[in-house]
């Protein structure tokens, strides 16, 4: 593993459960001693990223300046968990050679749009359809699946406890 700490980037659809996997694998590292914070849209596009949309152009802009933070993160000596839909797949290259590669571990949360867009927790995927929301993610605007993912967690089939086992495993530590 060596000695810098990981950036475990999340990607995937809204609402594929991204966060969510990513603040309860934040417990466990918390309760195992280890430093580490999440970054998601939440936290960032109401402060740092505050300027900034969804066109093509902006989220290239939101996933690069979160990967310049995740660097210092890392630098700093926490693991960082980022959770961003990061739509297309230049830009999270882009944030893998920003990270450096011996530190990034993309995790495609694959959770099927069906299951997504059942969820629909902020009711954001029927504003899409009715036509509300421009530029959605995988109504509007296209989703690139990552080919070669380090993990891929489906939500709609695993348990939550199955999938911060696997993340448990890409970490290192004991499941
Ligand atoms: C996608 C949108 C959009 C559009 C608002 N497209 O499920 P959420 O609500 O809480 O998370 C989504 C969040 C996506 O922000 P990211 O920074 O992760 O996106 S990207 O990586 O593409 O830059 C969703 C909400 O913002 N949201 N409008 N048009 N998601």
């Amino acid at each position: 593993l060596g000695h810098q700490p990981l950036t475990i980037w999340f990607t995937g659809l809204s609402a594929a459960g991204k966060s969510t996997l990513a603040y309860a694998l934040e417990s466990e590292l918390i309760a195992a001693g280890r430093a580490c914070c999440v970054l998601d849209g939440d936290n960032v596009r109401h402060g740092l990223n505050r300027n900034l949309g969804f066109s093509a152009e902006d989220r290239a802009e939101n996933i690069r300046r979160v990967a310049e933070v995740a660097h210092l993160m890392n630098d700093a000596g926490l693991i960082v968990l980022a959770a961003f839909i990061s739509p297309f797949r230049a830009d999270r290259e882009l944030a893998r050679e920003i990270i450096g590669p011996e530190q990034f571990r993309e995790v495609f949360v694959s959770t099927s749009l069906a299951v997504c867009e059942a969820r629909d927790p902020k009711g954001l995927y029927c504003k899409a359809r009715s036509g509300a929301v421009p530029e959605f993610t995988g109504i509007s605007s296209p989703y690139e699946a990552p080919e070669n993912p380090h993990l891929a967690l489906d939500t709609g089939l695993l348990s939550s406890a199955e999938a911060i086992a696997q993340l448990k495993g890409l970490l290192g530590l004991a499941a």
